[in-house]
Parts: structure tokens; sequence; C-alpha cells
């Protein structure tokens, strides 16, 4: 039986996950939340899934996990094994990279790249109005955030160097949203030539790219 994401393929969370389970080759049942009829703040759901309201929720039987790093992190380690891609190295100094990586994503990636979607993108599709003072804000704070960025990744083609890991699968979902939305100039520009480099060599994963075209 297929280990079940309640979620929305869609939804920029569940992709980091499909994108993950792409990668391994792992089938996933994705089961879609009726998230514009609220289905994500039911009581029901709530209490038996997720208790902040939020998706996506992996169900594997008995077991139960929410928040999508941490899903990504137990497909991992279910299904890679030695005839797999490594997106977690069993070397306590490479998966400590890792975990370092990702903290990065959500801190400083996080706080300017999602929320630069949240304005240019997300808002527009929950019948809002983008915030230009504050797109322009999350654009300088982008520019400054990918310069350290381009320092990180001086000589490298991915995060770890030559593997394509978790660290880069975790910044696919919001990075992908916001260079279409805007920063594709910010990511590519001369003066980042690392980041174009990692950019390119991530989102051009087969596994990314089959992600997005459901
Ligand atoms: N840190 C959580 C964030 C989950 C999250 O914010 N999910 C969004 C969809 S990508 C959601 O459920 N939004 C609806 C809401 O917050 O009400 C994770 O990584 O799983």
């Amino acid at each position: 039986m297929a280990i079940k994401v309640i979620g929305s393929a869609r939804a920029t969370c569940t992709q980091r996950i499909i994108a993950v389970a792409k990668a391994l080759n792992v089938d996933l049942e994705i089961e879609t939340l009726d998230m514009a009829n609220r289905a994500h703040k039911s009581p029901e759901y709530i209490k038996n899934y997720q208790p902040f309201g939020r998706i996506p929720v992996l169900v594997d039987g008995d077991f139960q996990l929410f928040e999508s790093r941490a899903i990504c992190r137990y497909l991992v380690h279910k299904y890679q094994n030695k005839d797999t891609i490594q997106l977690i190295p069993e070397d306590l100094q490479q998966s400590s990279l890792i975990e370092q990586y990702i903290s990065v994503e959500m801190s400083e990636w996080g706080t300017c790249i999602d929320k630069y979607v949240y304005e240019t993108v997300f808002k527009k599709m929950f019948g809002l109005t983008p915030d230009e003072e504050k797109i322009a804000e999350l654009r300088k704070a982008a520019e400054q955030v990918l310069d350290v960025y381009n320092q990180m990744l001086e000589g490298k083609d991915y995060l770890l160097g030559d593997k394509y890991t978790l660290a880069d699968i975790c910044h696919l979902p919001y990075g992908q949203h916001a260079y279409n939305a805007g920063l594709a100039d910010v990511f590519d520009a001369p003066s980042r030539p690392n980041v174009a480099r990692w950019w390119k060599n991530i989102s051009s994963q087969p596994s990314w790219q089959a992600t997005i075209a459901n």
C-alpha cells in the first residue's frame, strides 16, 4: 500500500515531499484536501491530523507525521538505500551540513523568499491585494540573502558541493514561485553567478520538473 500524504499537489509544502518521493522513486498517494472549503480548518481534521490546521500530513499505516521537512526526512530514512540517490548522506559531517542548510532555508531564505511569494502569488489567489511597498522591501531582502548564497555556493554545483541533496530540494517550492513571480533577474544576476548555476542545476532536476508538471 502506498504511503499517503494529505495535502495538495499544487501546494508548496506538499511539493517538497513529492520532489523527495520522485527523486527516490517512491509511490505516494496524494489525498487532496478541499482547502477552498476550509477542510484543513475543520475540527475533525485539526483533532485527527494537524493541530495547526495546515497541510501536509503523512499517513503510513498507523503512523502520522506533519511538517513537510520532517516528512521528507522520514521518506529518505525509510527508502534511501545504496541503490538510490543519497539525499541525506550517511556521513555525520555531510548530514549535519544538510541540517545547517535546511535551517538556513527556513530562516534566512524563508523570511524573504517565502514572504515574497505570499505577497506576489498567494495573496492574488486568496483575492487579497498585494502590498507593492512590501514587495519592494522583500525584493531588496532577497537580493541581500542571495548575495550570501552566492558566497556559500562558490565553486559548488549544489549546496553540498557535487551532490543534489535534501538541502537543495527544500529550497525548490518557494524558490520556483519566486523565480516565476519576478525574482528571475535576482537569481540570474551576473553578480551572482554561483546562485544562477545552482538554481539552474536544481530546478532542472527531472524529479522536480515532474513534481511541478502536475
Ligand atoms: N511548516 C509547515 C507549513 C505548513 C503550511 O503552512 N502549509 C500551508 C500550505 S503550503 C497551509 O496549510 N496553509 C493553510 C493555512 O495555513 O491555513 C510545513 O512545512 O509543513
